[in-house]
C-alpha cells in the first residue's frame, strides 16, 4: 500500500501539462470533478482555482496519490510558503465524495483575470 496523499490537480500538473513532470513516479488515481462552488481564472499561462459560491459546475481535474517528498516539491512549485497558492481540502464528486483530497487554491488577487470556467486546457 502506498502512503501518499490524494491530490486534485486541475492545471499544469495534469497529464500533458507543462509541470506534469513533478508527478513523475506518482500514482494516477482517476479523473475527477469538484463539487459545485469552484471556478478557474486565467493567470499568466496557468490557472488559479478559487471557491466561488455562485458556481454551479465545479472544476475538472485528476486525482493523484503523491508521496510526501513529491508533495514538498509541488508545494514549492505552487509557492505555498509565499502565499501564492494554499493547499486545502477540496470536496470532489463521486467516486471521490467523502474522501480526503487536497488541491491548490489561488490565494492572491484575481482582479482583471479572466473567468475560465470549469476546465483548463493548456
Ligand atoms: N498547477 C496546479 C495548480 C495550478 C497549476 O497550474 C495544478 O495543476 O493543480
Amino acid at each position: 500500500m502506498k502512503s501518499g496523499k490524494l491530490i486534485f490537480v486541475y492545471g499544469t500538473l495534469k497529464r500533458g501539462g507543462s509541470n506534469h513532470l513533478y508527478l513523475r513516479g506518482q500514482t494516477f488515481v482517476g479523473e475527477a470533478r469538484t463539487v459545485p462552488g469552484f471556478r478557474l481564472y486565467g493567470l499568466d499561462g496557468f490557472p488559479g482555482m478559487i471557491a466561488l459560491a455562485e458556481d454551479r459546475a465545479g472544476v475538472t481535474g485528476e486525482v493523484w496519490s503523491v508521496s510526501p517528498e513529491a508533495l514538498t516539491h509541488i508545494d514549492g512549485l505552487e509557492g505555498t510558503a509565499e502565499g501564492m497558492y494554499r493547499r486545502a481540502r477540496i470536496p470532489l464528486q463521486a467516486p471521490f465524495a467523502d474522501q480526503v483530497v487536497e488541491g491548490y487554491l489561488y490565494a492572491r488577487s484575481l482582479t482583471g483575470r479572466p473567468d475560465l470556467g470549469s476546465t483548463w486546457k493548456e
